[in-house]
């Protein structure tokens, strides 16, 4: 009998350690497999991240990871450190101006302005 509980507890145990492995996804900015692979490989760089995978068209990201580690907060850094907006955050200047040619969604927003009549996006 004691061993039938301890066996409950156990298991148990691994239903709640499980449960601290989560699945979230939240909008990243990016514009070719390049930026995919570089937003991906950030990703997963981060300690606590099980699986990134990006969704080029639908402009998401979806994490799997050990909300004990580690946060989407973290990896939206990490990810915006490289120059690709993610979630809340912006990527600074610097790090989007490094960006290759291709990559520069900003500036592809800036045709997008200008196809509708209004070209005031040179404030930024
Ligand atoms: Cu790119």
């Amino acid at each position: 009998m004691k061993r039938i509980i301890l066996f409950a507890a156990l298991m148990l145990l691994a239903g709640m350690a499980n449960a601290r492995v989560v699945e979230k996804t939240f909008t990243v900015r990016g514009h070719c497999g390049m930026c995919k692979n570089r937003i991906e490989t950030a990703a997963k760089g981060v300690e606590g991240v099980q699986a990134a995978t990006y969704d080029l068209p639908g402009q998401a990201l979806t994490l799997t990871y050990d909300t004990r580690k580690t946060s989407p907060r973290k990896v939206q850094k990490r990810i915006a450190a490289l120059g690709y907006d993610a979630g809340k955050i912006k990527a600074p200047q610097e790090a989007y101006d490094r960006l290759e040619d291709c990559c520069k969604y900003r500036e592809i927003d800036g045709i997008n302005d200008h196809a509708h009549g209004e070209g005031h996006h040179h404030a930024e």
